[in-house]
């Protein structure tokens, strides 16, 4: 369905990636391999890009993967610019003299960190719920609080990866149990003694508020959780809009000595690294109504698994009333609804079970489109990227 819109802008080829078109020619980037010594084809694929006016931006060359019933010699990359209504074309022709041609479309990628020191890097802070800046934060006018706060803050900022300790993790995960036996699903029940290094591999590392969507997420590609450190305010203990200390150790740690979910966690940042504005937006709008604020049918009544939840008695309670408006979890519809973060929420979604959220949300962020593949290596806790430029 190549360029069928005639209009400028984005057009689609083949598996439906977007090429960027201007006045009328495109770039593209051609993948193909030339298998069991067949050199002459890479002379072939040349008079290709002779005939079709291709201007060759960049050539790179590199040891192929084996096929199928072959073995590949060499794997071609080259970034050209086309004709738009050549591009069909263009590839088809290159399709009768190499094999496994793929185009993929001309992108900025998004930098995202390749392996576990880089998260040094995913530092962006959104500052909007600063003590020392919003006037609304209960401890603005505390100045003990304040001067507590930017100490903490400091020690945050100063750290930097070093190969992990997993004794230090207890020291943090001094876990408390509080009085929510009847709201909280069995799920955060069965894990809430557990330390999450020993269990699952998950660390902690300090950060000082609340990250930019994309940096938080990306740390759970490397089971790297970006936990606060301080303490909410005194004078409003039933609920805070930003995350804190309560916030993790009651909501998130005892979720990320499940096994299944800390697989799940570390699935959704493999999902997020590289990936669009848009898809990111989409990620974290459904991270924030499953792992912050999801609630699940369990034994024919709603429970509360949301960390969100857990940590906010106010909201907990006013979550499982009758005042605010349910929706059945589905990811398509979920990942699109809007949300705010500063009080409680108006509308929740209910799956019909742990389980079903968590595989639904799988299933939608493996269906994320990206030009390249991410594979994760735990020996080197590195990101190893397939397929890109
Ligand atoms: N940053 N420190 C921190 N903790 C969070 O839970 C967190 C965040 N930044 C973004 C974020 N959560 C949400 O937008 C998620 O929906 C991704
Ligand atoms: N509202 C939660 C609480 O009071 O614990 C924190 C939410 C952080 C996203
Ligand atoms: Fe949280």
């Amino acid at each position: 369905d190549g360029g069928s819109s005639g209009s400028p802008g984005p057009s689609r080829y083949g598996d439906g990636f977007v090429f960027e078109e201007k006045q009328g020619r495109v770039i593209v980037n051609v993948l193909f391999a030339l298998t069991g010594g067949k050199n002459a084809g890479f002379f072939k694929t040349g008079k290709i890009f002779e005939t079709f006016e291709a201007k060759l931006l960049h050539i790179e060359s590199r040891p192929g993967r084996k096929l199928k019933n072959s073995t590949t010699d060499l794997e071609f990359f080259m970034k050209c610019e086309v004709h738009s209504s050549d591009l069909d074309v263009f590839i088809n022709s290159l399709k009768r003299v190499a094999d496994d041609v793929r185009s993929i479309p001309e992108e900025n990628v998004p930098w995202f960190p390749r392996q576990i020191k880089d998260l040094d890097r995913c530092n962006m802070l959104i500052t909007k719920f600063d003590p020392d800046m919003d006037q609304d934060h209960p401890g603005y006018n505390d100045s003990e609080y304040r001067k507590r706060r930017a100490a903490i803050s400091e020690l945050a900022f100063r750290y930097k990866h070093t190969p992990h300790d997993p004794s230090e993790d207890k020291t943090v995960c001094c876990t408390n149990k509080p009085a929510l036996f009847n709201y909280r699903s069995t799920l955060n029940t069965t894990c809430l003694s557990s330390v999450p290094s020993e269990k699952t591999g998950f660390q902690l590392r300090p950060v000082a508020g609340l990250l930019s969507a994309r940096d938080f997420l990306a740390s759970l590609a490397f089971r790297v959780f970006q936990c606060t450190q301080y303490i909410r305010h005194s004078s409003a203990p039933m609920h805070s809009p930003e995350p804190d200390c309560c916030h993790e150790l009651l909501g998130h740690i005892p979720m990320l000595a499940d096994k299944e979910f800390a697989q799940f966690s570390q699935e959704i940042g493999l999902a997020s690294l590289g990936a669009s504005d848009e898809d990111i937006e989409k990620l974290s709008t459904l991270y924030w109504f499953t792992v912050e604020f999801g609630l699940c049918k369990q034994n024919g009544a709603v429970k509360a698994y949301g960390a969100g939840l857990l940590s906010s008695y106010g909201e907990l309670v006013y979550a499982l009333s009758n005042e605010p408006e349910y929706k059945p979890f589905n990811p398509e519809e979920t990942a699109v609804q809007p949300y705010q973060d500063q009080t409680y929420q108006p509308i929740y979604f209910v799956s019909e079970s742990f389980e079903d959220a968590k595989i639904k949300l799988r299933k939608y962020s493996a269906n994320i489109k990206r030009p390249f593949a991410v594979r994760y290596d735990p020996f080197t806790c590195s990101v190893e990227v397939l397929d890109q430029p």
